[in-house]
């Protein structure tokens, strides 16, 4: 996968600012962050969108979910609240084929997403 941005983060060849870093993933800063905290929490291993996930994910799944947990609590924001959202797809404005869990807070946010 050497053409995904992602995979380059994950093998040091860009260096973004990251937050948080375990075996099998990685999180870092949004470069054009919509919330006051706004972070991306990828695994490590290559999987373009959620139809690549299989019941052999369902472990790293999770520990996008307790990285998330991990990084909220870091950042402040275990109380006030937190978003987690992994966009799949044209439709919902995927446009990093590498799968991330949003993470963003620090702001009221709305719903329904637009
Ligand atoms: P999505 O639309 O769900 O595929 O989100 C992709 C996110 O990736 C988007 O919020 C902007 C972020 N992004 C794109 N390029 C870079 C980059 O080079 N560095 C960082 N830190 N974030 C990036």
């Amino acid at each position: 996968m050497e053409e995904c941005l992602f995979c380059k983060m994950v093998a040091g060849e860009i260096e973004p600012q990251c937050v948080y870093e375990d075996e099998q993933v990685l999180a870092f800063r949004d470069i054009n962050p919509q919330a006051p905290t706004h972070v991306l929490i990828i695994p490590k291993q290559h999987l373009s969108t959620i139809n690549d996930l299989d019941h052999e994910h369902e472990q790293l799944v999770g520990r996008l979910y307790i990285a998330a947990q991990k990084i909220a609590a870091t950042e402040g924001l275990a109380d006030s609240g937190y978003r987690t959202v992994m966009n799949c797809n044209a439709d919902a404005g995927q446009t990093v084929f590498h799968i991330h869990l949003h993470l963003l807070g620090g702001r009221r946010l709305g719903w329904p997403p637009g």
